[in-house]
Order: structure tokens, then sequence, then C-alpha cells
């Protein structure tokens, strides 16, 4: 048996061994700086906004009394060669009718001569009604009955018999009943009335 030979060189590297666990998690890092300033908001316009749609409201108001004063008209109205008559179906004091008629351009109805007289009565009989605010009254001076313009009494009445008697000393406001007659009322009472418009000026 022969002497021990030399050492060998080093061997090739060996196999690559398994993957080692997860180390611990590091520690957090700094707080990063603070980022820009946002875009400004939009400011609310709130009370702008209630203010538009009370507005609104209003408006919505006054649309609905036009229309219903159109229903009305479309409904019928009575003419005569320079005269639009115009009853309306809301019962309402003598002053305030008067107002609702002027409001439109015109006057409560003034009959002053028998064809005038027999229009609006007409009218009534056929809206089925039986009396209704027209424009005469004695507001300034009791018994002086003058028209709604302001013009005095012609010869031409229809006074029924025994009127006018301004009962309960409160009778300053004329209602025409389904006759044709007229009759002294008081002006706090509400009825329907016919308002008279000018041709020209419609
Ligand atoms: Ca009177
Ligand atoms: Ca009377």
């Amino acid at each position: 048996m022969g002497d021990k030979g030399q050492k060998g060189s080093m061997g090739r590297h060996g196999k690559i061994g398994p993957i080692g666990s997860k180390g611990e998690k590091g520690d957090n890092g700094d707080i990063g700086p603070p980022g820009p300033n946002g875009d400004p908001g939009i400011p609310c316009e709130c009370s702008q906004l209630r203010k538009a749609i009370g507005e609104m409201d209003i408006q919505v108001a006054q649309l609905t009394t036009e229309l219903k004063f159109i229903k009305n008209a479309v409904a019928g109205v009575r003419e005569t060669d320079n005269k639009i008559y115009l009853l309306v179906k809301e019962e309402k004091r003598y002053k305030e009718a008067q107002l609702y008629c002027h409001g439109r351009g015109g006057t409560l109805s003034m009959p002053k001569d028998e064809t005038a007289n027999n229009l609006i009565a007409s009218y009534i009989n056929q809206a089925g009604l039986t009396r209704v605010f027209i424009g005469i009254n004695d507001l300034e001076k009791e018994g002086n009955f003058v028209y709604s313009d302001r013009s005095p009494m012609q010869t031409f009445n229809k006074w029924r018999s025994g009127e006018p008697n301004n009962a309960y000393d409160e009778e300053d406001c004329v209602e025409m009943v389904a006759s044709g007659g007229w009759n002294d009322v008081a002006c706090h009472i509400t009825m329907y009335f016919v308002c008279e418009f000018d041709k020209e000026n419609v």
C-alpha cells in the first residue's frame, strides 16, 4: 500500500440552500411634509335661493289668478258695439270687485241705458244667478248715486219698487237682480259681479 496522496483541491460550490424565514418588520419612517392647500369651496347662496323661491311662489299665485280670469273670460263674455261684459264668478265685496275689474283695465259694469241693462240681466239669468254687484254706489254722499266711473246717474234707472231704501242706514252699493232691477245693498256683503271693458282699451 502506497503513501497517502496529497489533499485534493476544493470542490465546486454546493447547492443553494432553502429560503430563510421572513425577517422582522422595520420601524415606521418619518412623517412626510403636509400636502398643498385644496381649491376654495363654493359659498352657499342659500339666502338668495330662498328669496328666489319666495318670489317664484308669488309669481305662481299671480299666474293662478290670471289663469282663473282667462278661464272665466273664455267661458263667455257678452259684447255690444263698444263694450265687453264679463261675469266674474268669484264672491267679493263691492270694493274688492271694483278693484278686480280695475286691475284688468275695466270697471264694475255701469248699465246706463236699457240695452246695457238688458244685456247684463240676460247674462245673469243664463248663468243661473239671482244677483250681482254692478258699478253704482252712493258711498260719497248718501242718496246721491253715481256710477263707478264717478259719472252721475242720468234719468235712466232700474230701481225696484221701494228702492233705494238705504236699509239699516248702510246700503251704499247696488246689486242687479235677475229681472234687471236694481237694489241698494250693503257694500260689505259678497257676491259675484260683472265687469265691463271699453273695446278700444282691450
Ligand atoms: Ca245709501
Ligand atoms: Ca235696498
